[in-house]
């Protein structure tokens, strides 16, 4: 394929921005730029009033990648299990044979690894695209160690058989380099989780005492850090759905409230939320990747508190990640979409439980409320608080195991109230598109991590916020420090990482301008 000028992919390991704004030391690269907002008033007549302001950020990112731990609760899961196995091809290099030849390992799906962002232009007009990690030094996947937590005995060369997703042949090839790997015990709890998994929960840590599983926890976190010497491990929920915790005041509303309610055992302090509050407590990052409420305000402020990066909720995936796509287009292009009427079936165990009780309901609101800030951005087309009838049906079909199907009909219309219909059907393993975002996160909480920042009003730098909203991209509501947007279009939401990453090493967030020629 020839770019005819158009854009060059370069695979160049390193790359470094020159310029008085920016030094590469021995350790750390230090970058500054001045960021503009606008801040936007109603005047007393109604109009609008939008004044840019400029505030001079500086940054100190470190450029040695921590050694790399990831904690997976619900390891033996097929997301756990799929994530590990990938893992352990690439590192190993591990081809398998099909029916139609042989296959090679890859990390296709991860923005660190395969996602490029554009450096600038040549002085004959080329675009120059780099991927993300010539920018800055990442953590390289087949660095990462691997452990976690599940409720089920399975080691993962089991659990990879049981997830029922890769061939015979690689499977073959993976199973004694995985049979070795053994989940730790998880916390379970009957109360939050579906009936239908009680057969499967024989790797249960024995004591009900809430501040006890807490304990226990912390020590797995601690002995896992010291065994592997691992600098820094991020925790990722990838357990089943929970059902809602209910949040009281003076138990789950504080910080202190939420500890002196693991003290007293209080019933709606669910496992997830002791994950979290353990690995918050150990100065682990959290990622929350299923819809419960696990970061309750109580959470949150500890993880405030006490500087640790938390993410949530729910991985966006298949069929959310295409919606807050298409519907980003068709708003974008001032077309009004009224009916959005969406189907997934599929046949994994979390489907299974997700059919039972009372687990449905976090999964149904985080599938339904993806759209929100692209229809609330367009009083054009839409009145306050009007959205498009959005359907979410979702159906259990044992057979399908892991394979995902979905099928969309979107109604829109457009000119002069013309319908345009849309109709949409994907396929692909749930896990293969969910394994590649569990460890992009793990990787991008890691170099934010390294990262400080100092405005002109303060002294001395500081870490990002700990509700790392900077990481939108894989959630499906993410989630955001006080005063800062929702935002779910992802474009928007991939344009932040880039331009996150060119703030770090001083450059200019992406304006697709072309100033330059347009204006010569
Ligand atoms: P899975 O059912 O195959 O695996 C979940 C594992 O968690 C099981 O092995 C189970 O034994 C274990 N588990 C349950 N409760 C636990 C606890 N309290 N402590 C430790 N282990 C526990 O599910 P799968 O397909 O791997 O999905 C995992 C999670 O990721 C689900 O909550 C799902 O909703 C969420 N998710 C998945 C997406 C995907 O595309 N695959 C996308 C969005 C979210
Ligand atoms: C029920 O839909 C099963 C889940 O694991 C989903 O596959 C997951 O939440 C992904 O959802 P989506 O909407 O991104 O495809």
């Amino acid at each position: 394929l020839s770019h005819h000028n158009i854009s060059t992919v370069t695979r160049k390991k390193n790359c470094k921005v020159s310029g008085s704004h920016v030094s590469y030391l021995e350790n750390e690269v230090r970058s500054s730029l001045k960021l503009q907002r606008t801040l936007v008033q109603t005047l007393p007549d109604g109009s609008l009033q939008a004044t840019p302001k400029e505030l001079l950020y500086e940054f100190c990112t470190k450029l040695k990648p921590s050694k790399l731990g990831i904690m997976q609760v619900g390891w033996g899961g097929n997301n756990g299990s799929t994530v590990t196995a990938g893992i352990v091809a690439n590192r190993e290099g591990i081809c398998w044979e099909t029916c139609k030849g042989m296959e090679e390992p890859n990390l296709f799906g991860s923005l660190s690894q395969h996602g490029t962002l554009r450096l600038g232009i040549t002085s004959d007009g080329t675009d120059v695209f780099v991927p993300f990690k010539s920018l800055l030094p990442l953590v390289e996947p087949k660095d990462i160690v691997l452990g976690g937590w599940d409720i089920s005995s399975y080691n993962l060369a089991e659990a990879m058989d049981r997830a029922q997703i890769l061939e015979p042949d690689l499977k073959r090839k993976l199973r004694p380099l995985l049979e070795s790997m053994k989940p730790l015990p998880g916390i379970f709890d009957e109360e939050f989780i579906a009936k239908n998994q009680l057969p499967r929960a024989d790797n249960v840590i024995q004591t009900k005492n809430k501040a006890q599983q807490v304990e226990i926890i912390r020590q797995d976190i601690r002995k896992f850090k010291q065994q592997h010497m691992l600098d820094f491990v991020v925790v990722i929920w990838t357990a089943n759905s929970e059902r809602y915790s209910v949040e009281l005041s003076g138990v789950n509303d504080t910080a202190e409230n939420l500890l002196n309610a693991i003290s007293s055992n209080h019933k709606e302090v669910s496992p997830s939320t002791l994950y979290a509050v353990a690995s918050i407590l150990e100065g682990c990052p959290y990622v929350n990747g299923s819809p419960q409420n696990t970061l309750v305000p109580g959470c949150i402020q500890l993880a405030e508190e006490n500087q640790v990066f938390i993410v949530g909720d729910d991985f966006k995936s298949g069929q959310t990640k295409m919606k807050s796509v298409l519907v980003d287009y068709l708003v974008g292009s001032g077309m009004k979409v009224e009916s959005m009427v969406t189907y997934n079936h599929l046949g994994n165990n979390d489907m299974f439980q997700l059919t039972d009780g009372e687990m449905w309901k976090p999964k149904s609101a985080a599938k339904s409320r993806v759209i929100e800030d692209i229809v609330g951005s367009n009083g054009t087309l839409y009145k306050e608080d009007e959205m498009p009838d959005h359907v979410v049906v979702v159906r259990y079909v044992s057979s399908y195991g892991d394979s995902k199907s979905d099928v969309s009909e979107y109604v829109t219309r457009t000119f002069m109230n013309c319908p345009y219909r849309t109709v949409m059907y994907n396929n692909c393993l749930d896990s293969a598109l969910c394994a590649p975002l569990i460890i992009d996160l793990a990787i991008f909480i890691e170099l934010f991590h390294r990262v400080s920042y100092r405005t002109s009003d303060m002294k001395a730098f500081a870490p990002m916020h700990p509700v790392l909203s900077a990481l939108s991209f894989y959630m499906k509501i993410p989630r955001t420090p006080v005063g800062e947007p929702h935002v779910n279009a992802l474009q928007r939401q991939r344009a932040c990482i880039e331009n996150l990453f060119r703030a770090l090493v001083g450059l200019n967030g992406e304006d697709n301008l072309f100033l330059e020629t347009k204006f010569p």
